[in-house]
Order: C-alpha cells, then sequence, then structure tokens
C-alpha cells in the first residue's frame, strides 16, 4: 500500500514536472537536459575524451546557448528506441534530440510534437558484400536486423508485403546488440535510415569493406527533435533555434565571421543577429540568442559537415539535406 502510494506521488510529481513551463524548469535547474541514443557516431556519441557530439547534440547545445548564452549548458541521457518517448513524456528530458522519424502519430497521439526536421532521410539495407546480393528485391528469405521501437519495423514488413517478400526479423532493445547480431552473421541485413547504416558500417564494424548499402530506399525517415505538447514557448525555442541556424548558412553567416557580420547592412543579418532587436523578446530569450547559437555551435552547413559530412568519418553528402537555394530541403523561415 505504502509502495503504491510512494508510486502516485511520483507519477503526479513526473508529471507535474511535464505540464510545467519547460523553459522557466530549464533556466531554473541551469542546464538544458537532452535525449539521445546510446551512441551513434556522427549524431549522437561521446568522443575520446567522453564528450557528446554529433548533429542532434549540436541541437541540443544550440538550444543551451539561445537561453543560457552558453552552449556547454546541457547534459545528455542515453535512450534506446524503445525508452525514448517516455523520456520526454515524463520530463526526464526537455528535449528528445535522436535520430527520430517524424511521423503523424508521434506528432499527436503521444503528447509530443515535432518542431522541425534536423535531418532528411530513408530506410535502406546494410548487408556483407559476400551475400552476393544487389539489389534489396533479391532478398526473399532474408533474416533481417532491426532494432525495437523503431520504425523500421512497420516500414520493412509494408514493404516486403508490396514487393511479395518474406523474411524473418531478428529484433533486440539494444543498439548493439543488433549491431553484434549483424557483425557476427546472424542476421543477413540490417535495416535502419540510411544515416545510421553510414554510421554503423564506418563506426561499428571491424571491416567496414566489406559491407555494402543497397541502392534501394523505401521510406521517407524526415528526422528531427521533439518537445511535449501544450508548452508553445519551449516548442518555438527549438523550432528557432533551427531556422536560425538555416538562417545563418543561407546569408553566408558563420561561426567564424559572425563577429564581422555584426557590422553588416543587410537588415536580416542585421534582426538575426539581434542589431536590430525584437526575435529575442519574441521567444522570452536575450536578443543575443541567434548570435550565441551561431558563434558557439555554427550554421546548420557547419554543424553537417564537421558532424556527418565532408568534415566527418562518415562523408554522408548534403543530398536533400542542402538548403532549399541550392536544391535541397532545408528552408529558415523569416526572422521578421
Ligand atoms: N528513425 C527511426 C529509427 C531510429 C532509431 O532508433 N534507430 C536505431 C537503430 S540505428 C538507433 O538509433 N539506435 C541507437 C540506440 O538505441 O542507442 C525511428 O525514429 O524509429
Amino acid at each position: 500500500m505504502k509502495k503504491l502510494s510512494l508510486l502516485f506521488a511520483g507519477l503526479v510529481l513526473a508529471s507535474a514536472q511535464a505540464q510545467a513551463d519547460t523553459l522557466d524548469t530549464v533556466k531554473s535547474r541551469g542546464h538544458v537536459v537532452c535525449g539521445t541514443t546510446t551512441g551513434f557516431a556522427g549524431f549522437s556519441a561521446p568522443n575520446d575524451k567522453g564528450e557528446w557530439e554529433g548533429l542532434d547534440v549540436d541541437l541540443c547545445k544550440s538550444v543551451a546557448a539561445a537561453v543560457f548564452g552558453d552552449a556547454t549548458k546541457f547534459k545528455t541521457v542515453p535512450l534506446n528506441s524503445q525508452q525514448r518517448f517516455t523520456a520526454l513524456q515524463s520530463g526526464e528530458i526537455d528535449i528528445l534530440t535522436r535520430n527520430t522519424t517524424v511521423t503523424q502519430q508521434r506528432d499527436t497521439a503521444i503528447g509530443l510534437m515535432s518542431p522541425g526536421v534536423n535531418f532528411y532521410d530513408g530506410q535502406g539495407f546494410l548487408i556483407k558484400k559476400s551475400l552476393g546480393v544487389k539489389s534489396a528485391k533479391e532478398l526473399d528469405g532474408a533474416t533481417v536486423c532491426m532494432q525495437t521501437g523503431t520504425s523500421n519495423e512497420n516500414t520493412m514488413a509494408d514493404w516486403a508485403r508490396a514487393n511479395k517478400i518474406t523474411y524473418k526479423p531478428v529484433v533486440f532493445d539494444q543498439f548493439n546488440e543488433v549491431v553484434n547480431a549483424f557483425a557476427s552473421g546472424r542476421c543477413d541485413v540490417f535495416s535502419t535510415d540510411a544515416s545510421g547504416l553510414a554510421s554503423i558500417r564506418i563506426s561499428k564494424l571491424s571491416n567496414p569493406d566489406e559491407y555494402m548499402v543497397l541502392p534501394e530506399i523505401i521510406s521517407k525517415e524526415p528526422l528531427g527533435p521533439f518537445v511535449r505538447q501544450s508548452d508553445d514557448k519551449w516548442f518555438n525555442i527549438v523550432k528557432w533555434v533551427m531556422h536560425a541556424q538555416w538562417n545563418a548558412e543561407e546569408l553566408g553567416i558563420t561561426s567564424k565571421n559572425v563577429d564581422e557580420q555584426k557590422k553588416s547592412t543587410n537588415p536580416n543579418v542585421q534582426r538575426l543577429l539581434g542589431v536590430t532587436e525584437g526575435s529575442g523578446k519574441n521567444l522570452g530569450l536575450s536578443e543575443d540568442w541567434a548570435y550565441q547559437v551561431i558563434k558557439q555551435v555554427g550554421n546548420y552547413g557547419e554543424s553537417f559537415e564537421r558532424n556527418v559530412g565532408k568534415d566527418s568519418v562518415l562523408k554522408i553528402p548534403r543530398g536533400i539535406n542542402k538548403l532549399y537555394t541550392e536544391g535541397g530541403l532545408h528552408y529558415g523561415l523569416p526572422v521578421r
């Protein structure tokens, strides 16, 4: 009985926390708490010094820079695919910044919502070259490794049905269990987002050259952060931090030249960098919020190339993750 009432009190506390104004909670705590993967190179993983880094960690740092003027004021909570939504719902984390596909269900029915997409992706297949397969259409009868709680499980089932392919799913809760099962030959194929496959091939398999990604991409996997519903102020902060980074890239503002750019006579640059005031007040932040993001973390392109693009080990091409001005999908909404 005592245990039950304690549990109930705990639940009430957790849900009260989750209901609270996240900006206030974050400010009084002194740092932002972001949910990441358990370690997924390029997106969210600890480096040699044990510091978390990656495209998704940069988003977390950027929110810290916007709120505190200090990109180091953040902490990460590693979550597997299954745990991630509960951690956000319960208030354990402030933002989920972890290769999560935006779907209608996740954006409505589970009490969460998506402030934007920071990496456009699609589901693919990784195989050992010795399997002798050149196309996913040849995978009939294959065993397919996937992680529990991902959108990849359903997408795989839909695609196999449509293509009259039979397969045997092999699923695990933990990322490393899936990787180990694949590496040890317990399954023929690893199926997840193409970014995940690139990361696994380079950072988790001892002989990357023995593996290849098949040409088929079978779904849309727009990946992005999530926040809780009914907290518009916090939603707007995460959303506009992302748009600030796309706008900075479009305007040619980088972490290196942002101080110089403060002298620009371009009104769009002046508004973004807080030289012309207003955008900070609209968000409940100081007027230099976007300046701090760009100065301390960089524009979207800088973050992309450093973590997953040409300056990283993954070498993922920008592709559809270019700005709309270059033929890609990222489009910063006007800061005015
Ligand atoms: N985008 C898909 C898949 C994301 C996902 O969780 N992928 C796995 C397999 S690559 C992962 O990131 N695991 C890392 C972990 O659990 O730490 C989704 O949102 O469901």
